[in-house]
């Protein structure tokens, strides 16, 4: 195709580069200044492109679907504070590693500073949060400078997907004409297509191998007499992008004899390897109380992921006084009580599955007993009080009966919270996100959505009022991305999460500054953007109400109405009696 001029061309080349290297989508923001950019990714036969109009939205919509697939996805904005709304998810992406690629067209250098319109400062605008910027040249219709380009767009793309994965900025300047308007003698002749420039066609302009960190046999073989004991844990925190391979873990935790301690976003607390391996998925309940005070401490803690969820078990690690070795394939550091001994630089499934050869010690059964009894006590307890509405029964429910395969969402704050202590281990396939990057309660509905729109599972998100309130403006993607998702609301009126802290006994300001209640009544957002919407106030409700959901066609809302502070009490009052079972 004949390029009508050098913006044309170098849009058209940016966008052949990132499908020659394996992007497939693009979320793209309205505006005039990235028209050679949103006009050559929408022309491009094998990009799709997903239009959102709030930015903010749109950033947290391609750190979703990234999320979920682990594909580098690109985002397109105009210049000035379109790409400042960018901002949150990209902080998100760089501390939960995941995969974003910001093209923020500006206006050619010269305007910087001189009062032009629209026209910010957006060098180096995201800061230290992005594995790497790079302001491109103002195009050039010239053979070098396009091999510049196309080699910086796979860098970029190899860099975001890199080890560690996050997000990467390139700051695109264009100056008019921005439409594929034909501008005589713009283009020279041999330079008017975007064809391969010598390279074979399908392929990116620089081809990326990538090697993984992995231990040498000596060090193995120590690893190997260290781990060889009677009491291990393994502990896998929130996994990174696209997520952990169940079998090399399960191996792991067969030859050792280690029970997983598995977070409810580690990808290892639900799926079929839970028949076969001692996944414990409790232990927020039980861990820190009079019953694991008695228990002997491990001898050994292996830890993968981030950091856990679950504070009971990071205090309860910090408390003993096991060897605590933490695996990062990046070699960073995710253990902020500062209490383990050893950091392993390795990528963690090959690691276990290396380790899975080498260790014979099958570990001691009886400790491995202590954790599935405490774990089936936990169960109980809760399966004794499944009439009883409060919140964590709502997490309980949806676990129990969501399809297979799914995709569950959980919003920061109690959802994600109670989904890790009344979540139970199931072999139901069930890949659950959270934004616990940085835990903002911001563009939590647009991150299910970019994730709905990254697989063919059924998406749930279980998300609080103000997280809901916080980024309504995401749910107009259902329509405009046509997608099915089914939102279960959990309305306690404010920050139920608050009650929790010391503040809740200094009133005022508690109420007002913290729980912040608001009394919006949220039903009217169905009719605003097309969704079905039910309000329950009992359990059977709910689980009646939700089945339904799952298996009817398009989208909608579930609100459950609680009660913050007795849901709390609640979550005690089911601690002590899972206590009570097992303390004689
Ligand atoms: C962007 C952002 N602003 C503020 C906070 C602080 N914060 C944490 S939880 C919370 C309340 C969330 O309320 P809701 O979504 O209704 O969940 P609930 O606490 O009721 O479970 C707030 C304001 C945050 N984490 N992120
Ligand atoms: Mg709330």
């Amino acid at each position: 195709m004949t390029a009508p001029n050098r913006n044309t061309l170098w849009g058209r080349a940016i966008a052949a580069e990132l499908a020659r290297s394996g992007v497939s989508t693009v979320v793209i923001s309205p505006g005039s200044r990235s028209t050679p950019l949103t006009v050559a990714c929408d022309e491009h036969d094998d990009l799709e492109t997903v239009s959102v109009l709030d930015e903010r939205s749109a950033g947290f919509f391609a750190l979703g679907r990234a999320r979920r697939t682990g594909e580098v996805t690109p985002l397109i904005s105009t210049s000035g504070t379109a790409a400042a709304n960018y901002h949150p998810a990209v902080i998100e992406a760089s501390e939960g590693r995941v995969p974003l690629l910001l093209l923020t067209a500006d206006r050619p250098p010269e305007l910087r500073d001189s009062g032009a319109n629209q026209t910010v400062d957006q060098e180096k605008l995201y800061g230290d949060a992005v594995r790497w910027y790079k302001d491109l040249p103002e195009p050039v219709a010239a053979e070098r400078t396009l091999r510049s380009l196309r080699t910086d767009i796979c860098r970029a793309v190899r860099t975001a997907e890199g080890t560690p994965a996050g997000p990467v900025h390139l700051n695109v300047p264009f100056k008019k004409p921005l439409e594929p308007t034909p501008l005589e003698g713009d283009v020279p002749a041999d330079l008017s297509s975007v064809a391969a420039m010598g390279r074979e066609a399908d392929k990116p302009f620089v081809s990326p191998t990538t090697g993984h960190a992995q231990l040498d046999d000596q060090e193995l073989h120590t690893l190997t007499e260290e781990l060889s004991v009677d009491r291990g844990l393994i502990v896998a925190g929130p996994a990174d992008p696209p997520g952990i391979t169940a079998e090399p873990v399960t191996a792991f935790s067969h030859a050792t004899g280690f029970p997983i301690l598995a977070d409810p976003l580690s990808g290892l607390r639900f799926g079929g390897h839970t028949r076969v391996a001692p996944v414990i998925g409790g232990y927020d309940s039980y861990l820190g109380t009079a019953l694991t005070d008695s228990w002997p401490d491990p001898e050994v803690v292996v830890r993968l992921g981030a950091s856990p969820t679950s504070k009971p078990l990071r205090k309860y690690l910090a408390a003993t006084d096991a060897r605590q070795l933490v695996v990062d394939p990046a070699g960073a550091w995710r253990e902020a009580e500062f209490t383990a001994t050893d950091l392993i630089v390795a990528d963690p499934e090959r690691l276990c599955g290396q380790l899975s050869q080498l260790i014979r010690s099958g570990g001691d059964s009886a400790w491995r007993e202590r954790w599935t009894k405490a774990d089936a006590a936990h169960s109980e307890v809760l399966t004794a009080h499944s009439e009883r509405l409060f919140e964590g029964g709502i997490l309980a429910d949806v676990v129990a009966t969501l399809p297979d395969p799914s995709t569950l969402v959980v919003s920061n704050s109690m959802p994600v919270r109670d989904l890790d202590r009344f979540g139970a281990a199931s072999t139901t396939s069930i890949t659950t996100l959270g934004n616990r990057g940085a835990s903002g309660i911001d563009g939590v509905v647009s991150t299910a959505l970019g994730a709905a729109h990254g697989t063919t599972d059924h998406l749930t998100l279980v998300i609080g009022d103000l997280a809901y309130y916080h980024d309504l403006n995401g749910l107009l993607a259902i329509q405009r991305a046509d997608l099915e998702a089914t939102i279960v609301l959990i309305n306690n009126n404010g920050g139920g999460i608050f009650h929790q802290l010391p503040i809740e006994n200094f009133e005022p300001p508690f109420t007002r500054q913290f729980k912040t209640p608001h009394g919006i009544d949220f039903e009217p957002t169905g009719r605003l953007y097309g969704l079905a919407y039910r309000r329950v106030d009992t359990r059977e409700a709910f689980r009646e109400a939700y089945a339904a959901a799952v298996s009817a066609a398009g989208s909608q809302v579930i609100e459950v109405e609680t009660d913050a502070a007795a849901s709390h009490d609640t979550r005690d009052e089911l601690q002590r009696e899972t206590v009570d079972r097992l303390v004689e």
